[in-house]
């Protein structure tokens, strides 16, 4: 019998949308549950972390947003076609999660001036190097995808955050890298994100 699956995180996008896209593209049926703020604070003991978001899979909780996408990739057979594409797989994953910490710290940030430093940084200068490095890694693959000749887990995680990161950002420059943004098209438009997208609640994040 098929696994029963609940993803429980809050009504944002961030760390679990790419879970959900996932799951929406193999048209794997998910229990979407949204936390609202005032609701954490009796959960949060529950996590196993303490934090979000968690998988259930037939009622067994995992954590961490990353453990639980790679999982699914795997199970999903969206991980490469051998050990080595899975590892390039993890490598421009891993390589997408140092550009977003850098993006984080404008969250953290409180003084005015130092954010919109922070701000000018990452457009200037974190950005344009990250997506013209995945553009070239693109160029240089030359099927459309990260790797190998299939969508991986991996393409669907950089789609997902360049879009995200840039339009968090205002980051319009992205037009510039056309390999890059033909494949953020691609994941985005493939049969099960694309519908996801159009009907999917709004949110800030
Ligand atoms: N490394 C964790 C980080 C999870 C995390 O920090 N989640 C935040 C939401 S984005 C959270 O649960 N915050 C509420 C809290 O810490 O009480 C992951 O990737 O899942």
């Amino acid at each position: 019998m098929a696994p029963t699956y609940k993803l429980t995180y809050f009504d944002v996008k961030a760390l679990a949308e790419p879970i959900r896209l996932l799951f929406h593209y193999k048209n794997v049926p998910f229990e979407d549950v949204r936390v609202a703020r005032e609701d954490w604070p009796n959960l949060k003991p529950q996590m196993p972390w303490n934090v979000m978001p968690v998988l259930e899979e037939d009622g067994k909780q995992l954590s961490q947003s990353l453990t639980i996408f790679r999982y699914l990739g795997n199970k999903f057979n969206m991980a490469g076609s051998d050990e080595f594409q899975t590892a390039k797989c993890n490598e421009y994953i891993d390589a997408m999660v140092d550009v977003r910490t850098e993006v984080t710290k404008l969250f953290r940030e409180e003084d005015e001036t130092k954010k919109a430093e922070l701000k000018k940084n990452l457009k200037e200068t974190v950005l344009p190097k990250a997506w013209k490095k995945f553009d070239d890694i693109l160029k240089d693959n030359g099927t459309g995808v990260l790797v190998g000749k299939d969508v991986t887990y991996a393409d669907i995680y950089i789609g997902f955050m360049t879009e995200w990161l840039s339009a968090f950002l205002e980051f319009t420059e992205i037009q510039n890298y056309t390999n890059l943004l033909a494949h953020q098209k691609k994941i985005l438009g493939l049969p099960g994100i694309k519908e996801w997208i159009e009907k999917r609640p709004v949110t800030q994040f």
